[in-house]
């Protein structure tokens, strides 16, 4: 484990001269220490997932600023946070130029990435550099069984998704002869696994499975292979990018079986790159966490404020990008420090309640109690389902 405290201490003090005179009275204002706190985000803002990624990154701004206004110290210090935010387009060789990119510029903390194909090689770079990393959406459960002491996760992993979407799939929707596609991603293959183990579980049968790639937009030769199977429900381990002109070749090929996927396909963009070819309670598919009750209040509230902002919905994750830099905010001023060394303990150990739940987390790093909420689309927007755990 690199987490030996030897790292230096990465926050940079900038001495703000006293020269800001009162507009009456010229007196100048105290000499005061701001340490400058440089918090890391990666995610894809360019290629085919960009909506994506922008949804985190502006999670990510609305917490920096938030917490700026609020003019927070650290141990006795003044702090600014800075974001620094890198585009890794979902590429896993662009994902470790970014955190390489990140380490170097000695970031205090990163909140990312948002692809499993992309956290799993970063996350060894930030542990070799002792940097504790939060992802807010990659759910594949290698990321956090790495035994890496700064891995974090504050939504549900595959496993979960998976196993509670194959489920759904046979008891709920009564599938019987179930296909799945994946697009060969960790992500997109870590769940179509967990969910064909799930729907076999539960006495479903798995007709078929066939292979896609995150790029692709023909799917005419696995749609026509799965059809001669009599498919009543088509699971997709993706992004909503792909899953968009499935859909719509779905419907072209007329194939009338329920569509599935989980938090990658979640979005409020499916409905719009599905087309007329999203039928109504057609699609099932999970975000990897959600609130009920009272807590809803705040991710209602969450949702207003950031459409006002950013004049756009929410897409998936933004939330719990949002609460991510929170937490890794007040795991520092818990532990009077922005030294990872020093504040990572107090990372393991926090409980926050943010718009996304309680969080506190496991010993693996993964959010404890994780919930999913299962949606439908109506009338081209998500439909809430429910929220298990
Ligand atoms: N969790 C879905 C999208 C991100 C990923 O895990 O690749």
């Amino acid at each position: 484990m690199t987490f030996s405290g030897k790292r230096s201490l990465t926050v940079v003090a900038v001495a703000v001269a006293a020269v800001a005179l009162a507009a009456c009275g010229k007196k100048e204002a105290p000499v005061a220490d701001v340490q400058v706190i440089k918090i890391g985000h990666v995610g894809p803002v360019s290629g085919a997932i960009a909506h994506l990624g922008k949804d985190n990154e502006n999670g990510a701004r609305m917490a920096i600023e938030e917490l700026n206004a609020a003019g927070l110290k650290i141990g006795d210090k003044a702090v600014k946070f800075e974001l620094l935010a890198e585009d890794d387009a979902a590429d896993p060789k662009q994902g470790t130029a970014a955190a390489q990119k990140l380490v170097d510029a000695k970031v205090n903390g990163v909140i990312g990435h948002l692809n499993s194909g992309t956290t799993i090689p970063a996350s060894q770079i930030y542990n070799t550099a002792g940097i504790p990393q939060i992802s807010p959406s990659a759910t594949n459960p290698k990321y956090t069984r790495q035994g890496y002491a700064g891995a974090f996760r504050v939504v549900a992993d595959d496993v979960h998704l998976g196993g509670t979407l194959g489920k759904y799939a046979v008891e709920t929707l009564k599938g019987k002869n179930i296909a799945v596609i994946d697009d060969r991603t960790a992500y997109g293959q870590g769940v179509a696994e967990e969910f064909k183990k799930s729907v076999t579980a539960a006495g479903g049968t798995i007709v078929g499975h066939e292979f896609t790639t995150d790029k692709a937009s023909d799917f005419n030769s696995i749609l026509t292979t799965l059809k001669a199977k009599k498919p009543d429900v088509v699971f997709f381990g993706g992004m909503d990018a792909v899953a968009g002109p499935m859909l719509r070749q779905m419907k072209s090929l007329g194939i009338q079986a329920k569509f599935m996927g989980g938090d990658g396909i979640c979005t409020a963009e499916l409905a719009k790159l599905a087309g007329d070819a999203m039928k109504d309670e057609a699609v099932v598919c999970a975000e990897a966490g959600g609130v009920e009750g009272e807590q809803k209040v705040g991710m209602d509230k969450f949702r207003a404020d950031f459409k006002a902002k950013y004049n756009a919905d929410v897409q998936v994750y933004a939330p719990y990008v949002y609460d991510a830099v929170k937490i890794m905010a007040t795991a520092m001023v818990n532990a009077g420090s922005a030294d990872p060394a020093k504040y990572l303990p107090a990372l393991k150990s926090i409980t926050y309640k943010g718009v996304t739940g309680d969080i506190s987390f496991d010993e693996k790093g993964d959010v404890k109690n994780g919930a999913l909420t299962i949606f439908t689309y109506k009338g081209g927007e998500r439909s809430q389902i429910a929220v298990v755990r």
